[in-house]
C-alpha cells in the first residue's frame, strides 16, 4: 500500500512549460494528486477536538447583550474545527455545529434554505421551532429537524434564554456551491402543534391512512429526549456490557435515516463503563447530553467531557468512551455523515 511510487513535483518541470499551462487555466496533476488522494487512507484536515460549554456559556450570553436579533437573524457561536481554521465554518469537513441564543420576546424570523438543520436543545424553557406551520415545543434534550427547503423559524414566549446547538450540512453545500437561503413571511401556524410526533408516538405504530398515501419525506420532525431516554435505558438490558447503547433517530414510514445527508443517534454508556465506538469513514460530532464522559478520539484523549459539552471526531478515526460516573449513566447524541457517504457509495466499517 505504502510503496506507491513518488510522482514528479511542479519543480521538476520548466519555468515557460508551467507559464503556458497557467496562462490557459492548466495544471499537472501528478505533483498534487497524493495531496488530493494520499495512500492508503484520507488524510483529513479536521482533527480531534473539544468544546467545554462552560466557556462557550458566557460567550454566547454575551452576544446576547451585544447583538440584538434583528442584527443577527440567528445569534450563533460557530464551533471551528482548528485544522479547517476559523473562516469555513467547519466543525468538521461536512459538518457545521454552533450554539444558539435566543432571548424572550425575540423571533428568530422565517427562512428556508438547502441545508438541512437539526437542533439539540440545551437549556432554557419556552422556546419554540415553527417547520412550515407546525409549532415543535423545545425541551432539554429534544431534537427537532428542519429538512432542506423547508420554511422554519424560532420564537421564545419564556422567561430566561434558551440555547440550543445547531447541526447543519453546511460545509458540505458549500462545497457543492449550492447554499443561499430565502426570507419570508411566517407560514400560516396551523393548529396541530407537534403533530408530527403525535402521529408517531410509539415504535412500530404509523397512522393507518399513511399505508396508502405516498410517502412523506419527513414524517417526524421532533423527537422527545425523555422518550429516547427511555428508549436507550431499556435498549441497555439487551447490550451486552462494554458495548455502548446507541439507537438511530430514523424516519418511521421508511425505517431510513431521517435525513439525506446526516445521521443522528443517541448513545448511552452504563456507569462506569468503557466502550469503543466502531471504527467507519464518517466524520462524527459528539455532544454530551448528561454525564460526564472520557473521550479519546484517534488516538487523542480530549479528556473529560460533561453536559452539553461537543467534540469533533475526523472521518477514520477510532472513537474510544468511558463513563466516568459508576453510580449514574452517561447521555450522548452524534451526528455524522453516515447516510451521504453510504449514498455514495463510499462508506466503509473497520474491524480494528
Ligand atoms: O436556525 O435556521 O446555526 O439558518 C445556521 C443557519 C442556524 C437556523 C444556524 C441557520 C440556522
Amino acid at each position: 500500500m505504502n510503496d506507491a511510487p513518488t510522482l514528479g513535483t511542479l519543480d521538476e518541470l520548466p519555468r515557460a512549460y508551467l507559464d503556458a499551462m497557467a496562462a490557459r487555466n492548466l495544471v499537472p496533476l501528478w505533483p498534487s494528486l497524493r495531496g488530493f488522494m494520499p495512500v492508503g487512507a484520507p488524510r483529513p484536515r479536521s482533527v480531534p477536538s473539544l468544546w467545554r460549554y462552560t466557556e462557550v456559556r458566557p460567550l454566547l450570553m454575551q452576544a446576547g447583550d451585544l447583538t440584538p436579533i434583528e442584527k443577527a437573524e440567528r445569534r450563533v457561536l460557530v464551533y471551528c474545527n482548528p485544522g479547517h481554521g476559523l473562516d469555513g465554518l467547519h466543525s468538521s469537513g461536512t459538518i457545521y455545529v454552533g450554539m444558539q441564543l435566543i432571548l424572550p420576546g425575540e423571533n428568530a424570523p422565517p427562512h428556508r434554505h438547502p441545508p438541512v438543520a437539526v437542533r439539540l436543545v440545551v437549556e432554557g424553557e419556552g422556546g419554540v421551532t415553527i417547520v412550515n406551520g407546525e409549532r415543535l415545543p423545545m425541551q432539554r434534550g429534544d431534537l427537532i429537524l428542519t429538512p432542506s427547503l423547508n420554511w422554519h423559524e424560532h420564537v421564545h414566549a419564556g422567561t430566561g434564554p434558551v440555547v440550543w446547538m445547531d447541526a447543519l450540512d453546511l460545509p458540505l453545500l458549500v462545497a457543492m456551491e449550492a447554499a443561499y437561503v430565502v426570507e419570508g413571511d411566517s407560514r400560516p401556524s396551523r393548529n396541530a402543534p407537534d403533530a408530527s410526533a403525535t402521529r408517531y408516538r410509539r415504535a412500530g405504530l404509523v397512522p393507518y391512512a399513511s399505508l396508502a398515501a405516498p410517502r412523506a419525506p419527513y414524517p417526524l420532525l421532533r423527537w422527545p429526549w425523555e422518550e429516547v431516554r427511555e428508549a436507550l435505558v431499556a435498549l441497555a438490558a439487551d447490550t451486552p456490557a462494554g458495548q455502548a447503547v446507541q439507537l438511530a433517530y430514523v424516519n418511521p414510514e421508511t425505517g431510513g435515516e431521517c435525513l439525506p445527508t446526516l445521521g443522528f443517534s443517541a448513545l448511552m454508556l452504563r456507569p462506569g463503563e468503557a466502550a469503543g465506538l466502531v471504527r467507519d469513514s464518517a466524520s462524527k460530532v459528539f455532544h454530551v447530553v448528561a454525564g460526564l464522559v472520557d473521550a479519546e478520539v484517534g488516538g487523542t484523549d480530549l479528556g473529560a467531557a460533561e453536559d452539553a459539552d461537543v467534540f469533533a471526531a475526523p472521518p477514520h478515526a477510532k472513537v474510544r468512551l468511558a463513563n466516568r460516573s459508576t453510580r449514574q449513566p452517561a447521555f450522548l447524541f452524534q451526528v455524522d455523515d453516515a447516510p451521504l457517504q453510504r449514498k455514495i457509495g463510499i462508506h466503509e466499517r473497520f474491524a480494528d
